[in-house]
């Protein structure tokens, strides 16, 4: 999607480490619209209807653009009964004043994003910056440095394919001559770029599907519950009806955790009692959601059962009996991924992509945490798209994925880096 930033990336972030911008004006590029996590087109349809829970409102159709207000009609907010001046001011003027303030909304958000990233990252990027200003700083490059570089970079987890292929770049031409750590760093947050590049790919829903089924996994507290509720808001924005299926039965929580998503979202929940079969859940859920005609519908799942055995064996009943309805379906399958569970997270996902055939990976808690390379990491071994990533626990906290912004949080940028 990006690929056009990749030439210069590595200049213009070196540039905005520096604070020696060689770009003269490049906050105007920073409108450019971002691809939201649920890139849809379709229009609003109507909610699913008839599940346990009516939705608690209708699904927001897509915000309207900023309105100019029509000069013909009558202004709803006129001031009640007040003697009309001598001249009546005309017709738009009035209705100009009662028009709600025309919203220039994409920038700020797209701002408030990144610098949320940033400081969500912080300290992974802290303690990588520390490191590497530690090791650069006054000295001509010599093979200890280097060393010192690569287990720096093990150290934040991003995986030692990638810390070596970092030092060879660092390295190269550059042995007895003084490098600045704000080039190791623009040279690392380039390097991050180009591996992530790829697969940063927004989570598409297939509007010919009704629903387009998304079954989310992970092990306990990788935070799948929360997620599906941000997505699920994330939806229900975009104008998509949304239903949600509580299939993790297994904690009794979990289902109250859903309803009130559910109800703050405006998405029907179905829920069983705690114990039930999740299998069977997940089957009256993807009914319920095909009548409705819904156009997600999310899977909620155990991250802990009593032995993986059963988890694995819960994972593939669900998946056997909603193709049982749609055999084309789950159409994603989401790992949820904890990014504080650093390398943890490699053998999580090795073990679900053997399970549940895992299509795409969410990555949480990137906020509070010195070991946020380990997303590096999984991209690199897995190859699998990356859909997006949690910087918090608000419902603004999970984002689209975008290679280039992680790059410049990672190296420490104080702002985007665009091409
Ligand atoms: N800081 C931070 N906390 C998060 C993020 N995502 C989720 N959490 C928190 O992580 C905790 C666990 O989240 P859940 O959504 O319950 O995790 P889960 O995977 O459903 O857990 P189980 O149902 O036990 O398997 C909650 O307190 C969430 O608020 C994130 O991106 N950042
Ligand atoms: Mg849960």
């Amino acid at each position: 999607m990006s690929k056009e930033k990749k030439p210069g990336f590595f200049k213009r972030l070196l540039g905005a480490l520096t604070g020696k911008k060689e770009e003269p004006e490049k906050e105007a590029k920073a409108e450019k619209p971002k691809t939201k996590a649920p890139a849809q087109r379709a229009p609003a349809k109507k909610p699913a209807a008839k599940t346990k829970k009516a939705p608690a409102k209708k699904a927001p159709a897509k915000k309207p653009a900023a309105k100019k207000p029509a000069a013909k009609k009558p202004a709803k907010a006129r001031a009640p009964k007040k003697p009309a001046p001598e001249k009546a001011p005309p017709a738009e003027e009035i209705a100009e004043a009662a028009a709600p303030e025309p919203e220039a909304e994409p920038e700020p958000k797209k701002k408030g994003w990144f610098s949320r990233l940033r400081d969500g990252m912080s300290k992974t990027s802290n303690k990588l910056t520390e490191n590497i200003t530690a090791i650069f700083t006054k000295r001509k490059l010599d093979s200890g440095m280097l060393q010192e570089l690569e287990d720096a970079l093990i150290q934040a987890d991003l995986g030692v394919d990638m810390a070596m292929r970092i030092t060879e770049e660092v390295a190269r031409g550059r042995y007895d001559t003084e490098i600045a750590p704000e080039e190791v760093r623009a040279i690392l947050g380039s390097e991050v770029a180009k591996v992530l590049e790829p697969m940063a790919q927004p989570l598409e829903l297939d509007s010919a599907k009704h629903p387009h089924v998304i079954l989310v996994v992970g092990v306990n507290g990788t935070g799948k519950t929360t997620t599906i509720g941000k997505l699920s808001h994330q939806f229900a924005q975009d104008g998509k009806s949304v239903v949600i299926a509580a299939g993790d039965t297994f904690r009794a929580a979990a289902i109250d955790q859903l309803q009130i998503w559910g109800d703050r979202t405006g998405a029907p929940v179905v829920s069983g009692k705690q114990g039930a079969d999740a299998a069977g859940l997940a089957y009256d859920a993807l009914e319920q959601a095909q009548e409705a005609q819904a156009d997600v519908l999310l899977i909620d799942t155990a991250g802990r059962l009593q032995n993986k055995a059963d988890l694995m064996e819960e994972l593939a009943k669900i998946v056997r009996v909603v193709k049982k309805l749609d055999d084309s379906a789950p159409h994603s399958v989401l790992l949820v991924l904890d990014a504080t569970t650093g390398q943890n997270a490699v053998s999580q996902a090795q073990a679900f992509m053997e399970i549940a055939g895992v299509t795409g990976i969410i990555m949480t808690k990137l906020d509070g945490t010195a070991r946020g390379g380990i997303l590096v990491a999984i991209a690199e071994k897995f190859a699998l798209p990356i859909h997006a990533i949690g910087v918090g626990e608000t419902v603004e906290d999970l984002q689209p994925f975008d290679a280039y912004d992680f790059a410049a949080a990672i190296a420490g940028a104080a702002e985007q880096v665009e091409a």
